[in-house]
């Protein structure tokens, strides 16, 4: 049982706390080195649905999830009988992920090539996924580039950032009225020199350039190591530049692991950061909560129902924080007691309250438990198995 005000301090917490799912964490993935199949990934997206509907009914905080273009939407399906079957799973839409790094077209960038004629595919893409978007009723259209080069003096660095404030400002001024742009960085990977939109700052650029729909989206996983994230979102916080999160943790590079499975106590400053915000504005920021994982070795629907208990748990204990007190502790400079406030919520046992959270909105208390219950994924592995045979994709997997 938790104690009483703890669940009175929580519900409302929790009740307002909401994690999009993507479709892609559903299927098989891997490394570039190569995929481990699981007979339960998803093959198309009516699986991807599926699974996103079977997760949303446990956690009850996953309504939506986000899409991405190419490996989602046949050419020329109709976005409309992709609403429908979405709501047949109790889910909606939610980003859409235009895709700019996989055509041969991309060999030299998307948005940062020198040929126009490129530039002007990879904008006719982000335009029907601008339209796509429209359709569905969907707020954001997410865009990751992997533009960049691979050696010194491969290209010049200042019209390739040129020809990106062209595009993205040209992109911006599609966007319908309830449309955010949301602009994200990573230091490396596939470029190994100079990538376009290398870090928070160049992606803070150019989205201030693009237009007052356009915002950054922090990936926890595009950091180098050591790099204080919970920083850059107070920055942008407070430039109302903070658009989204794609989550996810790492340990080395942009390792796509479980959200908190190494530093939760980062994933917690980073929420301490947006509770502190919301309290003193006393409005809390519209902010796109996404989770951005592959999981290679665990099940999929797992390692997601996991990431999203993780960041409930995360997020209620940064609501915990009393500001009041850190703030005197703050006032009188005394540098023990400030940090012993994080270190009181961080390590509050928040677990009975979102159990009884749960058991009030109808909700197993443990959904993974739940889920390993459920019959899910054996189910699911009898039926894909069977499809896969038939398509005669045998073992092959699917990357969509
Ligand atoms: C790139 O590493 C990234 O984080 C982008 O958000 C892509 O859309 C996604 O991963 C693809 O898995
Ligand atoms: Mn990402």
């Amino acid at each position: 049982m938790p104690s009483a005000s703890l669940a009175s301090r929580l519900f409302p917490v929790l009740d307002g706390f909401a994690v999009e799912t993507p479709s892609w964490g559903f299927a098989d993935t891997g490394t570039r080195f190569g995929k481990f199949f699981q007979d339960a990934a998803a093959i198309d997206l009516g699986d991807k649905l599926a699974d996103a509907g079977h997760v949303h009914a446990l956690t009850g905080c996953c309504p939506t999830v986000a899409v991405h273009v190419l490996w989602d939407f046949a050419p020329g399906q109709d976005p409309k009988a992709v609403a429908r079957l979405a709501r047949s799973h109790g889910v909606r839409i939610g980003a859409i992920n235009p895709n700019l790094f996989q055509d041969q077209e991309y060999k030299w960038g998307s948005f940062g090539h020198a040929d126009p004629a490129v530039r002007r595919r990879a904008l006719q893409h982000c335009f029907d996924s601008v339209a796509i978007g429209k359709a569905l009723g969907s707020e954001y259209v997410s865009l990751w580039f992997a533009d960049g080069t691979n050696y010194p003096g491969q290209e010049s660095l200042r019209a390739r950032k040129a020809r990106f404030e062209e595009a993205l400002t040209t992109l911006h001024r599609r966007l319908g009225p309830r449309q955010t742009m949301l602009v994200e960085y990573k230091p490396f990977e596939p470029a190994f020199y100079a990538t376009d939109i290398a870090d928070w700052g160049m992606a803070y650029v150019l989205a201030r350039k693009a237009g007052p729909r356009a915002k950054v989206l922090v990936d926890t996983g595009h950091h180098y190591a050591g790099q204080n994230i919970e920083q850059i979102v107070a920055f942008l916080l407070d430039e109302d530049m903070l658009g989204g999160f794609h989550f996810n943790d790492r340990r080395y590079a942009d390792d796509d692991l479980t959200l908190g499975s190494i530093d939760p106590y980062q994933v917690f400053r980073i929420f301490h950061e947006i509770h502190s915000f919301a309290a003193e504005r006393g409005r809390a920021p519209k902010i796109a909560y996404m989770i951005d994982q592959c999981h290679n070795e665990k099940p999929k629907i797992e390692a997601t129902i996991q990431t999203v208990m993780m960041a409930q748990e995360l997020y209620a204990k940064a609501a915990l924080v009393d500001h009041k007190a850190l703030r005197r502790a703050q006032d009188r400079h005394d540098v023990v007691a400030a940090e012993l406030e994080l270190r009181k919520a961080f390590f509050t046992d928040v677990n009975p309250a979102l159990q009884a959270w749960r058991r009030a909105n109808g909700l197993a208390a443990d959904p993974l438990a739940a889920h390993r219950k459920s019959g899910y994924e054996k189910a699911a592995a009898r039926d894909r198995s069977r499809r896969r045979r038939e398509l005669g994709m045998a073992k092959a997997g699917s990357f969509a």
